[in-house]
């Protein structure tokens, strides 16, 4: 495979209701959309997943657009792939960092070599599932009455998890709001983007009698040493999200025991052979995972929905339909939910959802195009 042209285009899509985080809010989504096309003319869309603001990881968009416009598109039309998953080693070759921007064009070259195999990407990679379990991740509300609304109407729309938002102050008792108003069964979760230290682990302890799934990366956003320190004060799981950029940071996270089931996103480990590889090594450990998500619009979306029918992937992923986010996604068809289960096309080849060119133009604030 030879990727001939790199197009990359920066799209603005106003999200349908403000999302809040311990860290920040986000009300829009600036996206990074690249189209690659091979020499035997074949197309295939990706994303990158880097927000506005360096708030979740070091890179935003800003420096996600330099590093793929000046190093990793460069090298992606460098050399042909006998496969994409030679792709990511060499991307990373005397190349520290910025995986979301090398996870954009990895993705592609899967997107891309899927699309010219005939395969769906879901059964190119592996996957066995034709239909993922969805999660819904609820951002921060006004108040713990709000939150009660948002989480009972998303289990009566068939959601299979719950992911409440916390930070101090909105934290035990709004999800202890939760677990009362939905009863014993309902799968409920929290997350809570780096917004603790370890001296809140007495406080955090008290999430122990709420029964959750999990507690999502409640220290700092590289930490594993505190963690593992933590989770052994909890007896809920702690499930790391952004501490585990790589393969060798989820052994590390298995080595020191800093907590027991992890959300991966392709765009945070560098792509798709990374995410594959914590996948596999997870399911040998033991571990369950399941696909976090950074509200991609409907392109990102595939390749989560994809990755999610592989094997281990046991748990509900924040893989939320279209509508949940935008007025009009950038697909067709849509992302859709029935009965709490988006399910993987399996149809046609490729990321199996045809992008809207024309509404892509008219999304469209900057382009770029690299050509070998
Ligand atoms: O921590 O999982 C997170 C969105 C932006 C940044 C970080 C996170 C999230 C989400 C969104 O939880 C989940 C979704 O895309 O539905
Ligand atoms: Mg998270």
């Amino acid at each position: 495979m030879r990727v001939d042209q790199i197009t990359m285009r920066e799209i603005r899509l106003a999200l349908k209701e403000p999302f809040r985080i311990s860290s920040g809010e986000f009300r829009e989504r600036r996206i990074l959309l690249l189209e690659l096309v091979s020499s035997d003319g074949a197309r295939a869309w990706s994303e990158c997943v880097a927000g506005e603001t360096p708030n979740y990881s070091p890179e935003t968009i800003d420096t996600a657009w330099t590093m793929i416009e000046q190093h990793v598109a460069p090298r992606a039309l460098s050399r042909a792939f006998d496969h994409p998953g030679e792709a990511h080693a060499f991307f990373e070759r005397d190349f520290r960092g910025h995986q979301m921007a090398k996870a954009a064009v990895e993705m592609g070259l899967w997107g891309l070599a899927a699309t010219e195999a005939d395969e769906p990407l879901g059964r190119f990679i592996g996957g066995t599932r034709a239909g993922i379990e969805v999660g819904i991740s609820l951002g921060i509300q006004p108040s713990p009455e709000a939150l009660v609304a948002k989480a009972l109407a998303a289990l009566a729309e068939g959601y299979r998890k719950i992911k409440i938002k916390i930070e101090p102050g909105r934290d035990v008792e709004w999800v202890r709001a939760v677990r009362e108003a939905a009863g014993p069964s309902a799968h409920l979760m929290a997350d809570a983007n780096n917004a603790y230290t370890l001296d809140d682990a007495e406080h955090l302890a008290k999430f122990d009698a709420l029964d959750l799934l999990m507690i999502e990366q409640p220290l700092a956003w590289d930490d594993l040493v505190r963690h593992a320190k933590l989770q052994k004060r909890l007896k809920t799981a702690i499930c790391l999200d952004e501490s585990i950029t790589s393969l060798e940071r989820a052994q590390d996270m298995v080595a020191l025991h800093s907590g027991r089931i992890v959300n991966i996103k392709p765009g945070r480990v560098g792509g798709f052979s990374s995410a594959i590889a914590i996948h596999d090594y997870c399911q040998e450990m033991a571990i369950p995972v399941w696909c976090g998500g950074m509200f991609e619009s409907g392109v990102g979306r595939a390749y989560n929905v994809a990755l999610a029918s592989l094997p281990n992937f046991t748990l509900p992923g924040d893989v939320s339909p279209s509508a949940r986010y935008w007025t009009a996604d950038v697909v067709s068809p849509e992302w859709v939910m029935d009965d709490g289960i988006v399910r993987v096309p399996l149809d046609q080849p490729g990321i199996g959802v045809a992008v809207d060119e024309a509404q892509i133009d008219s999304l469209t604030v900057r382009t770029a195009t690299l050509r070998r």
